[in-house]
């Protein structure tokens, strides 16, 4: 293919596959019907694609449509059943649709497969558990089946699966497997699989087949060229199965830079030796290579990913061009143009975007866009500029008016960020700021706290349904807010906690509440992306300056305030989770866009002290997230991502109580760059992790209020009295008293009324025991 994408989201347009696939669980609609929109959604894609100009019989249209995730598809494809599912086996050891759902959803028993972060994006997979008897045996028969069904309605499609040494990079040991033990030691087992795979996929028509190889590329993927040569070698020395032509193999790497391709132990150029017919590179994370490095490649293809997969930015296809006649001057008749990684992290199509501001489509592609740009290119390199001038003067006009646009740069704000001095990132000392904010809040030793949201019943989410299709009116929606915050503050202070919340009924998205009340950005009606399985988000995109035209969370903060003697925080996001779940801004470094946003919720804390607010939480749970994949990238990273929280924070008094909430277990990687935020308080997740957090903390020497949480959340789970007893006392000996804040794991807002009520009375008695305890102790 000279034109190809690397995949397409697979969620639908209307988020057909997700509706689908929540009625199977609910057992509203059967198997049958399930396969029949699943389906449907691929025919309506092919369809799709052919309309856009991808040829549907040259294995241009990559065959990807995994039900929840594309790693599962690949587990079940190599029947790699974890031995604690492994009754789900069928009789030839095949894993069927039931039993995927049960890996990707657990069961009475069993949790399901971990989930996490798939590379530095915002969609999650899940992990593959392998250990040393782990079996991998030849089981495509749902991808042979969707290939051999689209041979039928006369398209070529190219199979998509993860490559073996990134499966099992990307897999951990099973329980119970020998210390020691690395997945990747049964590499040359999966091979055979894979092998077996080829076979099949051969057998039911496929003439390429695409393996997603990013991990090869990565920083920890670099040691493994070798593996992946001796891998490759494998698959592409079978020359035929039974007869059977092998498909060509195409090795995909976005995610990551594949550095000097010529460069000794270059994982695209072990790719190529090994005998692979196509490699493919990220140009846009990595450098454009030269023409000595691309002869590296000999007789493979090379096809040059210059349309990014992960942002929603119409492409500069001028400068796109100029790179890929570069390429094509080097080694004349072996170029391809592709999309950087899946476009499944981006929406289906801009046009059905109805409320976006006029001056926004323009600049925009989402999937639908992004085909038509690499058509575009594709048709430049073969056929001259000259065929595809009405594009590209398109595409310069876009750019252009995106660049001289009033929003795109606010002289204020400049102005404002070019003035900043050391000072505006910098608040007294910790010491001076305790007496005073002691002194201030007069709170009791191990004080109690939630993370800020309360369940958001059904009633909340009518209620905003109805506010957003004007059934109700703005001041109606006003007066149920109201009540609901209410209603929230007399429970906590019947629950007697120390510091109340609001419970955030006015929110939606912790995210995208801040982009709809801050200028410069814009929020999507329908472009929804992948997170997990069927789970969609609607990142709201930062295209301009950022401002914050006036307070819009101090009203509720002082409403609930009114109807209380507690202390009543005040609540917000912070900077680098706005923008680590947003589209965000690619004209300028993201420590900048981050500095806006900061200046922006400076402004909003700044009101909120005004109001008389002595406690505001700023959370940062996506700290952790945008933490860049290669270590040499981190430091800068965590420089500007905590620099960007200290310049939000740091406006207010010595009194006033900064707290911030994060929210994973394992934050050795970060633990710096939290202490570096300075904020008075941190709460953060621990009772999974059996307060292990607790140590981590001592040990690192950590100075400020902690509030490591003290029950999960995520579970519907009510944890008892003794439970959270014990765990108070683990953290008691290892965080001074003084500093230790008690509070659940994270924010309620999924949970449901019945069960909040009694895990947080248990915490209350909980903290009351210790608290005697403690003074019986002196
Ligand atoms: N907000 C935003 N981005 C995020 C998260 C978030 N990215 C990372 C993480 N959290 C992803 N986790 C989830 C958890 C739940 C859902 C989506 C992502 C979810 N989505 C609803 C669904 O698909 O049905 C839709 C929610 C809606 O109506 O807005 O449940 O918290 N921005
Ligand atoms: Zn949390």
């Amino acid at each position: 293919p000279n034109a190809t994408i690397l995949g397409y989201p697979r969620i639908g347009p209307n988020r057909e596959l997700k509706k689908a696939v929540e009625s199977y669980w609910k057992g509203a609609s059967t198997y049958a019907e399930l396969n029949a929109a699943a389906e449907a959604l691929q025919d309506r894609t092919i369809d799709r694609l052919v309309e856009l100009g991808l040829s549907a019989s040259d294995s241009s249209i990559p065959a990807d449509f995994a039900l929840y995730d594309q790693v599962l598809d690949t587990t079940a494809a190599l029947g790699a059943l974890p031995t604690r599912f492994a009754d789900l086996a069928g009789t030839d050891g095949e894993v069927d649709t039931d039993a995927y759902f049960t890996l990707a959803r657990g069961d009475k028993e069993r949790q399901p497969l971990e989930m996490t972060k798939w590379f530095d994006t915002n969609y999650h997979y899940l992990v593959p558990e392998i250990g040393p008897t782990t079996t991998f045996r030849a089981l495509a028969d749902r991808l042979a089946g969707i290939v051999q069904r689209q041979s039928a309605r006369g398209n070529t499609l190219r199979p998509v699966l993860v490559g073996p040494v990134t499966y099992l990079l990307l897999s951990k040991p099973e329980e119970g497997a020998p210390e020691g033990f690395d997945p990747l030691d049964r590499l040359d087992d999966a091979v055979a699989a894979y092998r077996g795979i080829l076979a099949q996929l051969a057998a039911a028509g496929a003439e390429w087949v695409q393996f997603d190889e990013p991990g090869l590329v990565t920083e920890r993927g670099s040691a493994l060229v070798p593996l992946a040569e001796k891998a490759y070698a494998a698959l592409a020395g079978d020359k035929e199965y039974d007869g059977v032509a092998r498909p060509s193999l195409l090795v995909t790497t976005g995610y990551g830079t594949a550095g000097d391709i010529a460069a000794p132990g270059s994982g695209l150029a072990a790719l190529a030796a090994a005998g692979v017919e196509a490699v493919h590179a990220d140009l846009i994370r990595g450098e454009v290579p030269a023409a000595e490095q691309l002869a590296a490649l000999g007789e493979t293809r090379f096809v040059a990913g210059v349309v990014d997969g992960r942002n929603i930015w119409r492409n500069d296809l001028a400068a796109s061009l100029r790179t890929l006649v570069s390429l094509e001057a080097s080694v004349p008749g072996t170029i391809s143009v592709a999309t950087t990684t899946s476009l499944q992290h981006v929406p289906h199509d801009v046009a059905l975007e109805q409320n976006l501001p006029e001056h926004l489509p323009g600049w925009l592609a989402f999937a639908d866009q992004k085909v038509a740009e690499v058509l575009t290119l594709s048709k430049g390199l073969s056929a001259g500029s000259a065929a595809v001038e009405a594009e590209i003067a398109a595409s310069d006009a876009a750019i252009e008016h995106r660049a001289s646009f009033a929003g795109t740069r606010v002289e204020s704000v400049r102005q404002r960020q070019a003035a900043l001095t050391e000072q505006d990132f910098t608040r007294a000392p910790s010491a001076v700021r305790d007496e005073a904010q002691k002194a201030r809040l007069g709170l009791p030793d191990l004080p109690t706290t939630t993370i800020g949201s309360f369940p958001q019943t059904g009633e909340v989410r009518k209620a905003r349904a109805e506010f957003r299709a004007g059934k109700i009116t703005a001041d109606q929606y006003d007066e149920f807010l109201k009540a609901e915050i209410a209603r929230v503050v007399e429970l906590q202070e019947g629950l007697g906690l120390d510091v109340l919340v609001h419970g955030e009924p006015e929110r939606n998205d912790m995210v995208q509440y801040f982009a709809e009340n801050f200028d410069g950005f814009s929020e999507t009606v329908n472009g929804w992306v992948q997170s997990y399985g069927s789970r969609c988000t609607r990142p709201s995109i930062l295209w301009g300056d950022v401002t914050r035209p006036e307070a819009f969370t101090v009203p509720w903060t002082s409403y609930a305030q009114s109807l209380t003697a507690k202390p009543m925080k005040g609540m917000l996001t912070g900077p680098v989770t706005i923008l680590a779940w947003s589209f965000v801004r690619n004209d300028q470094p993201l420590g900048e866009t981050a500095d806006q946003v900061a200046l922006a919720l400076r402004d909003e804390i700044a009101d909120l002290e005004e109001a008389g607010t002595a406690i505001i939480q700023v959370d940062e749970p996506a700290l952790r997230e945008l933490l860049p994949l290669r270590a040499a990238d981190q430091p800068a990273y965590l420089k500007w991502s905590v620099e960007s929280f200290r310049l939000a924070t740091s406006g207010v008094r010595t009194d006033t109580q900064i707290h911030t909430h994060l929210c994973y277990s394992e934050f050795g990687e970060v633990i710096a760059g939290i202490d570096g935020l300075a904020a008075d308080v941190t709460s953060i997740e621990a009772a999974r992790s059996k307060m292990e957090v607790a140590a981590d903390l001592a040990e690192f020497g950590f100075g400020r209020g902690v509030g490591p949480g003290v029950y999960d959340i995520h579970s519907p789970r009510v944890p008892s009295v003794e439970e959270v007893e014990s765990l108070i006392q683990t953290a008691v000996a290892s965080v001074p008293v003084p500093q230790l804040w008690i509070n659940p794991d994270c924010g309620l807002k999924t949970r449901a009324y019945e069960e909040t009520v009694e895990s947080l009375r248990n915490v209350v008695t909980a903290t009351e025991s210790a608290r005697a305890a403690l003074l019986a102790d002196v």
